[in-house]
């Protein structure tokens, strides 16, 4: 990393290099070309070397580099944003750690605890904060704006969250335990977020699957996280419920209740027919949220801060899943147990 950037004065935009151009990568590409202010898009890596290619030829100045610990090296990016998939990150995240570079890493930090924890030390053992991990719901207007009331106290105490999380569709690879640690995940996280507290148990049951299903694929799934301080929090995760992309949230509190994910969008009224649109996917229903969690990144790194969610809840957020995925088996308890 440059000087500059390191010491908290960056002088221009920051130089960052992607990893990872498929769905997600390619969007967060677009949004630091166009969107993002003090941010340069320079170089991208992806092992389909023709679709790196594809992309960087959108964008003036964008380099095509091998691979992404050559992107991570490169003296001419200062911070990384990591899109590949989950099996990757460690490698990724402790090379950049190495480097002494900010990096942006779309959730699940890694595929498991102990590797989750590896990446933790590192950062620490390098004495200061690099990897701000990607749970862009915190960044949501709604969701920030309920937040911000739990907070105030206006509601009184939180007891209890329920969530619902439906993807339209997904590949038939999405297997049972990808719908717990690429999809719950973000429930997860919202429930650590919201209530400040850690979850200490985690069941996962296993309705009535769809028949959209594929075979032997536990979907829908309902968990159950029960927080530290008693709290509890309810959640359905639907990865092929065939109508498009809904996430709700609702909090039940002491003196009132919040809910968002409502709609906000246009109500149409015609035709003996009232009603609005349901997203297709999450760069549609979250993309205000993207832009906002890219551009925290962007501002944070260039002072040499994190201001977003930490390596402590990706790490935390993959424990739990690791212990939803074996209640995923029995349907029983498991207890969440963090170093
Ligand atoms: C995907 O990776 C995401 O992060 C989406 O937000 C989530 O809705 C989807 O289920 C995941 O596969």
């Amino acid at each position: 990393m440059s000087e500059n950037v390191a010491s908290g004065s960056a002088a221009g935009p920051l130089r960052v290099g992607v990893i990872g151009v498929g769905m997600m990568g390619a969007d967060h590409a677009e949004r630091l070309a166009y969107r993002i202010a003090n941010a340069s898009l320079v170089a991208v890596a992806d092992p389909d070397r023709s679709r790196a290619e594809e992309l960087a030829a959108r964008y003036p100045g964008v380099r095509v580099l091998d691979d992404a610990l050559e992107l991570i090296a490169d003296d001419g990016v200062e911070a990384v944003l990591i899109a590949s998939p989950g099996f990757v990150h460690t490698e990724q995240l402790l090379a950049c750690i190495k480097a002494g570079k900010h990096s942006l890493c779309e959730k699940p930090l890694t595929m498991d605890a102990e590797s989750s924890l590896q990446v933790l030390e590192a950062e620490r053992a390098n004495g200061r904060p690099l990897i701000q991990v990607g749970f862009m719901r915190r960044f949501d207007p709604e969701f920030a704006a309920m937040k911000r009331l739990l907070d105030s106290g206006e509601l009184g105490r939180l007891l209890l969250v329920h969530n619902v999380h439906r993807n339209r569709d997904v590949p038939d690879t999405f297997r049972s335990e990808m719908i717990v640690r690429d999809s719950l995940v973000h429930e997860v996280d919202v429930c650590r977020w919201l209530f400040g507290e850690e979850i200490v148990e985690i069941t996962v049951h296993s309705p009535l699957a769809t028949s959209r299903a594929a075979a032997g694929v536990v979907d829908p799934q309902v968990a159950v996280f029960r927080m530290a301080g008693g709290g509890m929090a309810t959640n359905e995760v639907f990865v092929k419920c065939g109508v498009g992309y809904e996430v709700r949230c609702e909090a039940t509190a002491e003196l009132g209740n919040a809910t968002v994910g409502l709609g906000s969008g246009v109500l149409v009224r015609s035709a003996n027919r009232w009603g609005g649109t349901v997203p297709d996917d999450f760069r549609v229903r979250f993309a205000a949220a993207y832009d906002e969690e890219v551009q925290a990144w962007v501002d944070g790194s260039r002072r040499g801060e994190v201001t977003g969610p930490t390596v402590w809840d990706g790490y935390a957020s993959t424990v739990v899943c690791e212990a939803g995925m074996e209640s995923l088996g029995t349907g029983r308890p498991v207890k969440v147990v963090l170093s």
